[in-house]
C-alpha cells in the first residue's frame, strides 16, 4: 500500500510512528513542511524536516519531541559566552552537524530534495521524506507591539514570545514562488491514501498546502484523503495551534479545524473558491457531533500517549479512509 502523508513537527511525526507500525509493509511518503526554516549562525535549520528524521530514524529526543537525544549544548553556551544568540533557540551540538552537512550541501548547489536524501542515508526513517518544496518558503508572523507593527520569524515567535502576542496575519513567505518538490505531486496522485496528521492545520499542514500544486493535488487525488483533528474539546492538544487558528479566523474546534480543510463531496457554495480536501474527518469523541459537510466523520479517542494508542488511532483513520 502507498501512504502518503502531509507532515509538520512533533504531533506528526509522533503520528507517523504509528502508520509505521499499523502499516509496516506500506511504502509512506511524507511530505514535509519546510516554513519553519530558519537561517541561523550561517546554518540552514530545518526543523520539521529533522523531527520526522530523527523521530523515525531513531535519533529524537523523547524527552523534548526536538533535536537530538544525549544531546549537549556547549557551542549555544559558549556562543551566549559572546553575546551572540538569539538564546531562544536550543542549538544542541549534535544537532549542529547536521545543520552543517545541509548547509554545506545547500552552498554547493543541491537543491534541499537531495540534502534531505542525504541525510535520511544515515538515519533510515523508513518513509521517503520529501521537503514540500525546493524554494523557500518561511513563516513569518506579523505582529504588533510598542515598536509597532513588525514581522518576526515564525520561531522567533513560537519559541520566544511563545506564541503570547496576537498574530495580526501569518505569512509563508516565498510560497506563491515555490514549486512543489520533486515525487510531491506524484506522491498524491499515486498514493492509495493521503493523511493529514493532527499536525498545525494552519503553520504546518496548512503551509504546505500553500504551495502552489499542492492543495490542488490534493483535492483531485482518487485516493481517499483522510485527516485527523489536532483539536480536542476545543482545545490544542500540543504546540499552539489555538494562537495560530485565531490569526486565521478559524475557531479552536475540531468541527471549524475539518471545515476548514473541506469535505471533497461537499458542493462549493457559491463564492467558495477552495475545493475541499476530506473524504474523513478523525475527531475525539468529545467531539462526536462534529459535521463536515462533505466528509464522513467517525470519533475515537486521539491522544497519542503512546505508540499502541498512535497506532489505534491511525487504525481508525484507515478504516474511515475504507483501506
Ligand atoms: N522547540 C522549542 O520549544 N524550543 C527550542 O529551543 C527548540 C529548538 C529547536 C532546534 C532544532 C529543531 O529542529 C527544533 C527545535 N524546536 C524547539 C522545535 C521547533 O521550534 C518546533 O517544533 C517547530 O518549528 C514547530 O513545529
Amino acid at each position: 500500500m502507498k501512504v502518503t502523508a502531509l507532515a509538520g513537527g512533533i504531533g506528526g511525526s509522533r503520528f507517523l510512528r504509528g502508520v509505521q507500525a499499523a502499516l509496516p509493509d506500506a511504502n509512506i511518503t511524507v511530505i514535509g513542511n519546510t516554513g519553519d526554516d530558519i537561517t541561523l549562525h550561517g546554518l540552514r535549520i530545518c526543523p520539521d524536516l529533522d523531527t520526522v528524521m530523527y523521530t523515525l530514524g531513531g535519533g529524537i529526543s523523547a524527552e523534548r519531541g526536538w533535536g537530538r537525544e544525549d544531546e549537549s549544548f556547549v557551542v549555544a553556551e559558549e556562543l551566549a559566552a559572546y553575546g551572540v544568540g538569539p538564546a531562544w533557540f536550543g542549538l544542541g551540538d549534535r544537532d549542529l552537524a547536521t545543520h552543517l552537512v545541509r548547509t554545506q550541501m545547500l552552498d554547493a548547489g543541491h537543491p534541499l530534495s537531495d540534502v534531505v536524501a542525504a541525510l535520511c542515508v544515515r538515519w533510515q526513517p523508513g518513509v521517503r521524506l520529501l521537503p514540500m518544496s525546493d524554494q523557500r518558503v518561511e513563516t513569518h508572523v506579523v505582529i504588533e507591539d510598542d515598536q509597532g507593527q513588525r514581522a518576526v520569524h515564525f520561531q522567533e515567535w513560537w519559541l520566544r514570545l511563545r506564541a503570547g502576542v496576537p498574530a495580526r496575519s501569518i505569512v509563508a513567505l516565498g510560497a506563491e514562488r515555490a514549486t512543489p518538490a520533486p515525487g510531491v505531486l506524484d506522491a498524491l496522485a499515486d498514493a492509495d491514501v493521503v493523511l493529514l496528521p493532527p499536525s498545525n492545520p494552519v503553520v504546518s499542514i496548512g503551509t504546505i498546502l500553500a504551495v502552489p500544486g499542492i492543495r490542488d493535488a490534493v483535492a483531485a487525488t482518487s485516493a481517499p484523503v483522510v485527516g485527523v483533528s489536532p483539536i480536542i474539546g476545543g482545545a490544542a492538544v500540543r504546540g499552539m495551534a489555538d494562537a495560530c487558528l485565531t490569526a486565521i479566523g478559524v475557531e479552536t474546534s475540531a468541527q471549524a479545524v475539518g471545515r476548514h480543510y473541506g469535505g471533497r463531496g461537499r458542493v462549493p457554495a457559491a463564492g467558495t473558491a477552495t475545493a475541499g480536501l476530506l473524504d474523513g474527518w478523525l475527531v475525539d469523541t468529545v467531539d462526536a457531533d462534529t459535521v463536515v459537510p462533505g466528509a464522513a466523520v467517525a470519533a475515537r479517542p486521539l491522544l497519542m500517549t503512546d505508540l499502541a494508542e498512535t497506532t489505534a488511532i491511525v487504525r481508525a483513520a484507515l478504516e474511515l479512509a475504507g483501506v
